[in-house]
């Protein structure tokens, strides 16, 4: 594509489409500041937003990071995916605690309540959506919820009381259930029938979050559209909330200090056929985020083998445009 020497601006490429975004560190928020700004129109954070950071002890909170991601979005004119509210991971045990132990159900919602309040009310102008509830459904086996200290401190009516907190505290927000492996049909199915009993009981909820944490060599586009297609059918608006193409099997070791090219060839195929897809559900695609800017930064350099480079994003440790980028940007239209 001739753009006169100029590299093409990736929101600006989707602005027909949907939004496109990246999580952001307190770091790549200074250290990546010209391709956030002339790549991405939506923020999330990668970090700050979640539970362990805003409220480390009860009462305490700390906006100071989250602060700095809201001042840069709103001087760029960029939105903001607030991620997120209740998830078993990165929250602080006291939620769940008293004098040691485990906490009745009517304290835990009122500390909900409380994070929630204080959270949208501070940014209620600000985020435009929130991943109310993040990973609740269990990957394998039979049962639908994973075990968490919300379940149990909650009971099974804990996802639908953290929506109605939210819509409560901030009733113009879009309200979203995000998780991974949400277009495996084993998981799939599972996260259907929940947001399907959701709806059922008249939950407030806006949307389905597909994390899309993929890789090159297990990727099925029949599965991705069957999950858009499934979740959309619930009249729930879809975002890509976290999408990373790692260029490794899952837990396949590796020491590699450069990506091969047979890796950058595999991940250029997948990113085209990923975006074509989105683009072709755009009526219901409305934002796809990257988690993260360029592979100088990216948490799978330590996740799930710590120490492991990955190069999954589209630009390159050097913050230059990867072959990825040119196919992602490379459309009719
Ligand atoms: C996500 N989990 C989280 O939503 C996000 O908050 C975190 O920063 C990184 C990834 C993804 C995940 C996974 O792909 C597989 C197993 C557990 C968690």
């Amino acid at each position: 594509m001739n753009m006169g020497g100029k590299t093409p601006s990736l929101w600006q490429r989707y602005r027909n489409y949907f939004s496109v975004g990246a999580a952001v560190t307190p770091k790549t928020l200074k250290t990546h500041i010209e391709l956030l700004t002339h790549n991405f129109n939506s923020l999330t954070c990668e970090n700050h937003m979640k539970p362990s950071i805003l409220q480390p002890k009860e009462g305490e909170y700390r906006f100071k990071a989250a602060d700095a991601t809201v001042d840069f979005a709103m001087e760029h004119s960029m939105l903001i995916r607030g991620h997120t509210f209740v998830w078993h991971n990165q929250t602080p045990d006291w939620f769940f605690l008293d004098a040691g132990q485990v906490a009745d159900k009517a304290l835990v919602v009122d500390r909900l309540k409380n994070h929630i309040n204080k959270v949208t009310s501070k940014y209620n102008q600000q985020i435009y959506c929130w991943d109310v509830v993040n990973e609740a459904v269990e990957d394998k086996g039979s049962s639908c919820l994973r075990n968490t200290k919300w379940l149990e401190c909650l009971g099974e009516d804990y996802i639908k009381i953290a929506f109605e907190l939210a819509r409560e505290e901030d009733p113009n927000a879009k309200l979203f259930y995000n998780d991974y492996n949400a277009v495996v049909p084993e998981k799939r199915d599972k996260i259907f029938g929940l947001l399907k009993d959701l709806k059922e009981k008249d939950t407030p909820i806006d949307g389905m979050g597909i994390q899309g944490h993929w890789d090159i060599y297990n990727f099925s586009e029949d599965d991705i559209r069957k999950a858009i297609e499934m979740y959309a059918s619930l009249d729930l608006e879809i975002h890509i909330t976290e999408l990373d193409v790692s260029v490794h099997d899952w837990r396949e070791p590796s020491s590699l200090k450069v990506p091969t090219a047979k890796m950058l060839e595999l991940q250029e195929k997948k990113y085209d056929e990923i975006f074509t897809i989105f683009r072709e559900y755009s009526e219901v695609v409305k934002s796809v985020t990257l988690w993260g800017v360029a592979d100088d930064v990216t948490w799978l350099d330590g996740f799930p083998i710590k120490g492991r480079k990955n190069w999954p994003l589209l630009f390159d440790e050097d913050h230059k445009p990867k072959g990825s980028f040119w196919r992602v940007v490379d459309f009719e239209g």
